[in-house]
């Protein structure tokens, strides 16, 4: 896979073009243009991070902007074999709630048998309308859905493991048994559940690429600049939609 040399490409063809007396006719730069893509191969998925109502505006924890991700996966589907889609899916008082904490208040954090936790307002309550899926994701390609954070005591961002960092998901299994060497990550929220995924997915031997402007972030006292410096380090990729569609 190679990225970026885009500006200088299309600097080249256009010269190119020129230079032969075709001009830069709208067909034949659509089709150089499509030619510099990243291409997903039949190893690759999409992974949709929890874009899910209690995300977005209306929502119980809602990401500033988050309904803004959709049509952009949407877009993106499109261009994948495979899919993947998670959903933040927890018990009613499940310990990642303020509320289930005395004297807690929501974005405060507490220390929990397997770490420090931060405290979010009740979000993703199994089975109610804030946990649906967003109304206008439409991801029909979609082969799995992976729910997490169903278990009371243990919160999990990571689509593949607990916060316990024990519990897995399944995913990577799944993935594995399907062939899949790369990912790339979308959804909600950028600092949480996308990185914690991204990372995961990097240590676990997959190629994982994040799509920075299908994502949106919650930044939670600089979580977001502390989550790309962390995926950086580990080699987690930073791209853009536009370097795949
Ligand atoms: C998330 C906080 C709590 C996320 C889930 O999807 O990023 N964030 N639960
Ligand atoms: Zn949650």
């Amino acid at each position: 896979m190679k990225l970026l040399p885009r500006r200088q490409f299309i600097r080249n063809t256009a010269l190119t073009g020129m230079s032969l007396g075709l001009g830069t006719s709208a067909i034949w730069s659509t089709n150089l243009w499509a030619a510099n893509k990243l291409k997903p191969s039949a190893n690759s998925a999409l992974i949709a991070v929890d874009v899910q109502n209690c995300f977005v505006s209306s929502g119980t924890l809602p990401v500033p902007k988050g309904e803004e991700v959709v049509p952009i996966i949407n877009a993106l589907g499109k261009v994948f074999d495979n899919v993947v889609i998670t959903q933040d899916w927890h018990t009613a008082g499940h310990t990642s709630f303020a509320s289930s904490h005395v004297g807690k208040k929501p974005f405060e954090t507490t220390q929990l048998s397997y770490g420090q936790q931060v405290l979010w307002p009740d979000h993703c309550v199994q089975g109610t309308p804030d946990a649906e899926l967003h109304g206008d994701l439409k991801l029909p390609k979609a082969q799995v859905v992976i729910r997490k954070g169903f278990n009371p005591q243990v919160d999990s961002y990571s689509a593949f493991k607990e916060a316990d960092r024990k519990s897995t998901t399944g995913l990577a299994a799944y993935l594995q048994a399907r062939g899949i060497d790369t990912v790339y990550v979308t959804g909600l929220a950028t600092d949480f559940c996308v990185a914690w995924t991204a990372l995961d997915a990097k240590a676990l031997g997959f190629e994982t690429l994040v799509v920075e402007d299908a994502c949106r972030a919650i930044d939670l006292n600089g979580s977001l600049e502390a989550a790309w410096k962390e995926m950086t380090a580990k080699g987690v990729k930073r791209i853009q939609s536009s370097d795949l569609i």
